[in-house]
């Protein structure tokens, strides 16, 4: 019988369609499982096969879910809003929302042909006024909890695509989307106050299963760090001694070494603009530095000043730099620069040839003092002072760690740990706590995104900036709230009134004022203020599409509400708490959220953040119940086109799914991509890979249609093979949870291949084999099945995941003797199975026989399979 994937695939994707195989059920007694995978954004290309690589992934998960007694979410949906489909309707005129739903029938189309097992009841699109109320919903409750204010703010401007952009889509200097140049300007913006919550995103991490890597990045992008803020005196030439600077630092205790000060050309161009007197020369270095911002790979460079700063510790006179490479939106934009112990104040000071002077020295503190000693190759501990001081002052190398303090008065001989609050306190600085994290930039000057549902009103900023000064409650008693009085004039939309649809537009290209193209569209903009009920105008900013996918998981709960975001109940069942054991014994969580996510690993800072900020904020305010949303996150590698580049339509290298699955079949797709490598490493796609795993279920058909037997008959029980299957159920059990599913495919190849040299196989192994097969090849899995116990069975997807047996699979071992010419010279335990070459290696490796050879070369090698191995010299 012919292996006919077309139709067996069609028939099988129709009956579970049917039957609604996957739909997760919202009151079971059955524990809960939620798998996600990061929605796809329905681009006019269709599905990617790095789409594929994942959704098959998490699809095996569930499928193992469902077997192992758990009643599992998996849900798919669409990310709609953003840019390309923007880009297109400026080309082509075609609406957005036109294009998407094309777009979007395209993608559910292959997603279905590919036997995902997707609860397609639950399907979601960011882009539907049904779903975007609820962003503009959340939005709100921003704004009314003073989370949400407008800033004029120096944001990233595409110079391309016209756009403000968010730091983390301007990484480079350069357009994430369109990898054009990007600059500085300044624009006024809604912002989302994600600092708020910066130590509460660090601290979350700590109890997450989250890969190590992933924890890492959003550390880093948060990047806290502990220092100190400290004013030191000016004196600028011409004006009187008033002037002050701040600097932050994380070493105060490095202060008596602080032999200049550098201050951002930003900061530099607000001294010029209050007054400052400076030559030709610093202001336009000052011009140059500022227009040079937004470029990489700038050298460090810097003017000198004429102004002079005094060490509030050491009383001593320092010069003022202008450097570039003191940003402006970090600390205060100020240093107190130590080049003995600071890289970057190092390579400046080097190149201008400042001097530098020890402050630290790398003693008493441990693996620092060690590492430091290697590194320099300092072996003797006596002169270890004399070593350090001389290769500290004469440049050679700078001291970064803590250590011990000199050439610091007072705080000789302590610690940098002792030493830092005493020098604070000393020089009368605060303590200050800083991270890297910067506000969400969360308006754009376009059309494709919810609007931002807030009206202007002039005549109610009047009555709010009276109150403002006054109040600091969430409520006043005129009714405003926390966003109003925070943000002057600015009126939310009232709930009942939402979704603020988006207008139809003639035309999709932002202005060249830089507004949004809604700014033209006098009709929708035009409205009475709902609070004064005088004239007003909407917001025509509209939402950056990181919106919508910050909280499409709780909509997953409750797709269809038209009443909330997701009803309680719903959202308690699916995303927790949960207190209750799991059939795998699992008791200890009485923790919540999403059970197992997978997405990219470009996805980890952005997105991972602040969907999780999102949501534990929906948490602070009482709408959800969890705050940290994913309880584990993993990532998906990249697929690379043929040779290792990236898959791109310039490069004509993009490989069609579509095109696949119909000659070689959605299982031979899937297997091919679980196969291809390591789950979480880049690959490049083999054009021929996937006829392997086609033939690899050639074989399975062939074995399934000739050789099953219908009975269990004693006569045809195969050890070997039951121990191997069990084996093989251990291996592929484990494989998953570790998402190892090349190496899960390589032991059901092995098996496979046993099966192809027995004469017969009893049908309870080759059932147990197909459900083990099931979760990566569902339709093969299932036709194969079919045919043992009948079409109108249960589906195998309903099977329980086997066991496997601990005392068959425990490898048996033998002793194998070694000779050398035909004298038993030794004995050593083997595996049964074991090969000559694997015998010769033991034998070889054995120490007493190595002395007996003596490195001479054997003539002849004669081995007895489960026996002996003779060496002939
Ligand atoms: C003196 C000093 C001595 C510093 C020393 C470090 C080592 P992290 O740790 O990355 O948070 N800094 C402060 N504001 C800056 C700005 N606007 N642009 C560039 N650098 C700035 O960085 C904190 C350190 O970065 C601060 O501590 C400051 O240098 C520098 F042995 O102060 B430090
Ligand atoms: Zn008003």
């Amino acid at each position: 019988m012919r292996y006919d994937f077309r139709k067996i695939e069609q028939y099988w994707q129709k009956e579970w369609e049917k039957k609604k195989s996957y739909a997760a059920n919202n009151n079971s007694k059955k524990p809960k499982y939620y798998a996600l995978v990061e929605f796809p954004y329905p681009s006019g290309e269709g599905l990617h096969v790095g789409h594929v690589r994942s959704y098959t992934a998490m699809d095996i998960i569930a499928r193992k879910r469902r077997m192992e007694g758990y009643n599992v979410l998996y849900p798919i949906g669409w990310d709609a809003f953003g840019l390309p489909t923007e880009n297109y309707a400026i080309k082509t005129g075609i609406a957005p929302d036109i294009a998407t739903k094309k777009n979007t029938d395209n993608f559910r189309r292959q997603l279905k042909s590919l036997g995902f097992s997707f609860d397609w009841n639950r399907e979601i699109n960011t882009t539907d006024p049904n779903y975007y109320k609820w962003t503009q919903w959340m939005f709100l409750q921003f704004f009314k909890h003073g989370l949400a204010y407008k800033a004029n703010v120096p944001i990233n401007w595409c110079l391309n695509c016209k756009i403000g952009l968010a730091n983390e889509e301007a990484v480079g200097g350069k357009c994430d989307r369109c990898g054009g140049p990007v600059e500085k300007r300044n624009k006024e913006q809604w912002m989302l106050k994600i600092t708020a919550y910066a130590d509460k995103l660090l601290s979350g991490l700590k109890d997450l299963d989250f890969l190590p890597e992933i924890k890492k990045q959003q550390e880093n992008w948060i990047g806290r760090s502990e220092g100190a803020l400290i004013k030191f005196k000016l004196k600028v030439p011409g004006q009187p001694d008033k002037h002050i600077v701040e600097i932050f630092t994380t070493r105060p205790d490095t202060i008596f070494g602080a032999t200049f000060m550098a201050i951002s050309p930003e900061l530099a161009q607000k001294w010029l603009d209050v007054g400052w007197k400076e030559s030709e020369e610093v202001k336009s270095f000052v011009k140059k530095a500022l227009k040079n911002r937004s470029k990489t790979d700038i050298e460090k460079n810097g003017i000198l000043t004429n102004v002079k700063a005094i060490n509030p510790a050491s009383n001593e006179e320092i010069p003022v730099w202008i450097a570039n490479y003191v940003l402006s939106d970090v600390g205060t934009g100020a240093i107190m620069a130590v080049p003995a112990h600071d890289e970057r104040d190092f390579a400046f000071a080097k190149k201008y040839n400042l001097p530098s002077k020890t402050v630290v020295l790398p003693i008493y503190v441990g693996s620092g003092t060690e590492i430091w000693m290697t590194q320099n190759k300092v072996n003797d501990e006596k002169n270890i002072l004399d070593v350090i001081k001389e290769s500290i002052e004469n440049r050679k190398s700078v001291y970064s760690n803590r250590g011990s303090l000199c050439n610091s008065d007072q705080f000789n001989g302590m610690t940098s740990d002792e030493a830092m609050p005493r020098i604070v306190k000393f020089v009368g600085g605060v303590k200050k706590v800083q991270h890297k994290l910067r506000d969400w930039v969360f308006s754009r000057q376009r059309y494709w995104g919810e609007p931002i549902p807030l009206i202007f009103c002039a005549t109610c900023k009047k009555l709010t900036e009276n109150l403002k000064s006054q109040i600091s409650n969430l409520k006043n008693k005129e009714g405003f709230s926390k966003g109003e009085l925070l943000n002057p004039g600015w009126i939310p939309v009232p709930e009942k009134d939402l979704p603020v649809k988006l207008p139809k537009v003639k035309n999709y290209k932002p202005r060249d004022d830089g507004q949004s193209p809604l700014a033209s569209v006098e009709n929708w903009m035009n409205v009475k203020c709902p609070n004064c009920k005088e004239s007003a105008k909407r917001e025509t900013d509209v939402m950056p599409n990181w919106a919508g996918s910050s909280w499409y998981f709780l909509r997953y709960c409750d797709p269809n509400n038209k009443k909330v975001f997701a009803d309680a109940k719903k959202l308690k069942y699916w995303m927790g708490p949960v207190r209750r054991a799991t059939p795998q014994g699992d008791a200890s969580g009485v923790s919540g959220g999403v059970d197992w996510y997978n997405g990219g690993m470009e996805h980890v800072t952005l997105h991972l953040l602040y969907s999780r900020f999102w949501n534990l904020f929906l948490h602070d305010i009482g709408v959800v119940l969890v705050g940290e949303p994913y309880k584990k996150r993993t990532a998906h590698g990249f697929i690379l086109g043929e040779g290792g580049v990236k898959m791109s339509k310039s490069k004509g290298n993009v490989i069609n799914p579509d095109t696949l699955a119909k000659e070689f079949g959605a299982d031979a797709l899937r297997l091919y991509e679980m196969f291809i490598g390591p789950f979480d490493q880049a690959v490049a796609w083999d054009p021929h890979g996937i006829l392997g795993t086609s033939r690899f279920l050639e074989r399975i058909w062939k074995i399934g249609t000739e050789k099953v037997l219908f009975s269990n008959s004693q006569e045809h029980w195969n050890k070997d093979l039951e121990r191997l299957l069990h084996k093989m159920i251990k291996k592929v059990g484990e494989d998953i949870e570790s998402m190892s599913f090349n190496t899960a495919i390589s032991a059901m190849m092995i098996f496979v291949n046993e099966c192809q040299k027995a004469e017969k196989i009893s049908a309870e192994i080759w059932r147990k084999f197909l459900v083990i097969l099931a979760p990566f090849a569902p339709h093969i899995a299932e036709e194969l099945r079919s045919k043992i116990s009948g079409k109108k069975s249960s589906s195998i997807h309903e099977e329980f995941w086997p066991n496997y047996d601990k005392k068959l699979i425990e490898e048996e071992t033998f002793e194998l003797l070694i000779q050398i010419n035909g004298k038993l010279r030794d004995k050593v335990s083997a595996s049964k199975g074991i090969t000559q070459a694997e015998a010769e290696k033991l034998a070889l490796a054995s120490a007493k026989i190595k002395s007996l050879l003596n490195n001479q070369k054997s003539k002849r090698i004669i081995f007895v399979p489960g026996k002996l191995i003779n060496i002939v010299i």
